[in-house]
């Protein structure tokens, strides 16, 4: 089975937090009341939640967590798993062994996005040592828990490491762990990759998770993006798991929440026959 999720986060997320919906209650209640079947948490700490409750909620509106995301912890908190600070680390490892501790309920999927960390000046070779070592060191601590971490290639104008997916391939092969593993984002693959569908199929047993905007960051079906080609080959490739949908909240949240499920609902059902 496919199944769609939204990105939210809570009220008190950074303005720079990419989320269509903000406020963990009520972006629930809405994602569900549009027909989406989980929500994507977008968080800087994992005691922004409160376990209980989330669990109590989730029951309510039959709704899932698809994955917890970790943009703010680089955008919020500055923090970079390259950076060769053994004290920015050891912080890292910390807020990540929460993230990890929350997710083996909810979702068993933790997201490394731009916190992966720059180059920069450093030496290449030295930031992706520094990246891989701890990288392995967090696997190692999620495999037991049932948690996978899922490394997003992001465009080379917000990051310099880790921009395509055929880099995340090759990235994977290094840390060599089965619960790492990537998650592309059609966005960012549009600006680096050579083609979105046939290396989503190609590259498929590296991924478990992808983000969905169109090429001009809008709703899938407000830009250029051939959606259907990308479900043709994630169907050929057989890929079951989460698309989510990751876009400004423009023209308006709950137009671009719509504009999304009603274009992705129908194909998703017809990619589930
Ligand atoms: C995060 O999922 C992402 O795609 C980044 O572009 C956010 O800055
Ligand atoms: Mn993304």
């Amino acid at each position: 089975m496919m199944k769609l999720a939204l990105a939210i986060a809570d009220t008190n997320a950074l303005p720079s937090a990419f989320v269509v919906f903000r406020g963990i209650e009520e972006s629930i209640r809405k994602a569900a009341a549009l027909g989406y079947n989980g929500v994507e948490l977008a968080l800087k700490s994992a005691d922004e939640i409160n376990p209980e409750s989330l669990r109590a909620l989730l029951a309510e509106t039959k709704m899932e967590i698809s994955a917890i995301s970790t943009g703010q912890v680089y955008a919020g908190l500055g923090l970079m798993m390259t950076s060769p600070n053994e004290n920015e680390r050891e912080q890292l490892r910390h807020i990540f062994h929460d993230m990890i501790d929350l997710a083996a309920e909810f979702s068993q999927m933790v997201n490394i996005g731009r916190v992966r960390g720059q180059i920069g000046n450093a030496p290449p070779a030295e930031a992706e040592a520094r990246f891989i070592a701890l990288a392995q060191e967090l696997a190692d601590y999620a495999a037991p828990k049932g948690v996978t971490l899922i490394l997003e290639p992001v465009n080379r104008y917000e990051i310099d490491f880790v921009n395509s997916v055929k880099e995340g391939v090759a990235l994977m092969e290094k840390v060599n762990r089965p619960n790492m593993q990537l998650m592309p984002d059609v966005f960012h693959m549009n600006i680096e990759d050579t083609e979105i569908g046939p290396v989503l199929e190609k590259y498929i047993k590296h991924i478990s998770y992808i983000h969905f905007a169109d090429s001009n960051r809008l709703a899938p079906g407000q830009g250029h993006t051939d959606f259907n080609d990308i479900l043709a080959h994630l169907k050929k490739a057989s890929y079951t798991g989460w698309v989510s949908v990751e876009i400004l909240p423009k023209p308006e949240p709950d137009i671009a929440a719509k504009q999304a499920a009603d274009f992705l609902t129908p194909l998703i059902n017809e990619y589930n026959q």
